[in-house]
């Protein structure tokens, strides 16, 4: 898949109040700025124009906002973010997507639907039932998606925010995944690349453009996928890690 744009929102001081289960400190906002202002730069180097929404002290998650739209060549899809805290995140991307695009869906009430949680290749997209997607957005996903062609199915599974938190597909019919989710058996016809234990948050990793992009800091995972034959490229996004943030929810990408 070649991308050749992505929708990010540049970041504020309210990022150190956004949603956490770590255990990591409060993020320094400036550091976090500079690291997104990189990583922008990186998605730029691969070729892709970035659209950005501008921070809202309203909204300490908005920087993530992958989770607040899924997109797909043929249509996107607004959520409704699983916490009540992210919902009045969807409007300005809504807007920013919405010149791209003839026609947005919508998840709507009672579905809840965080894009962390799909994961899509080719054709299929799986989307994990947690404690921001539930069923209803699930079905509701698949209503939008089924016209064109999409296979759309839940997974189960527990002790990660997101699916993706777990995850990822860096290509060449390869997942690479932490061990907890590798013996799920719709991902049983996958090549798997393991994310060490010790890793695991290097499991959320993205391919831009024919180079996968690794979290800083996870060098037998880079390891791992280099042997596989993959480019690999580190970037920091340690800030963003200390409220649940990984690489792939820093942007959406079409
Ligand atoms: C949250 O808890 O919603 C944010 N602090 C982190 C969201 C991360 N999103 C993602 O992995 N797709």
């Amino acid at each position: 898949m070649s991308f050749k744009r992505a929708i990010v929102r540049s970041v504020g001081p309210e990022i150190q109040n956004g949603l956490t289960t770590q255990k990591l400190g409060s993020p320094d906002w400036e550091e976090a700025f500079l690291q997104h202002k990189k990583y922008c730069g990186v998605l730029s180097s691969f070729g892709l124009e970035i659209f950005s929404i501008e921070s809202d002290k309203d909204l300490p998650d908005g920087v993530f906002v992958e989770d607040t739209a899924v997109v797909f060549e043929e249509t996107a899809v607004i959520t409704r973010p699983g916490a009540l805290s992210r919902r009045g995140e969807t409007e300005s991307v809504k807007k920013a997507l919405g010149k791209f695009y003839s026609q947005l869906e919508f998840i709507r009430e009672p579905g809840t639907l965080d894009g962390g949680d799909v994961l899509q290749i080719g054709k299929n997209v799986y989307v994990g039932i947690t404690s921001r997607t539930n069923i209803q957005g699930i079905e509701q996903l698949k209503e939008h998606l089924v016209p064109f062609g999409y296979i759309v199915q839940p997974v189960k599974f527990s002790g990660m925010l997101h699916l993706k938190s777990g995850i990822s597909y860096p290509g060449d019919n390869t997942v690479l995944v932490v061990k907890e989710l590798s013996n799920v058996d719709l991902f049983k016809k996958y090549k798997k690349i393991i994310v060490p234990g010790n890793e695991s948050y290097a499991a959320n990793s993205i391919n831009i453009n024919g180079t996968v992009l690794v979290p800083e800091g996870f060098p037998d995972t880079r390891e791992l996928l280099e042997k596989s034959g993959f480019k690999t490229m580190a970037v920091d996004v340690s800030e963003f890690r200390k409220v649940d943030g990984g690489l792939s929810c820093l942007s959406i990408r079409f």
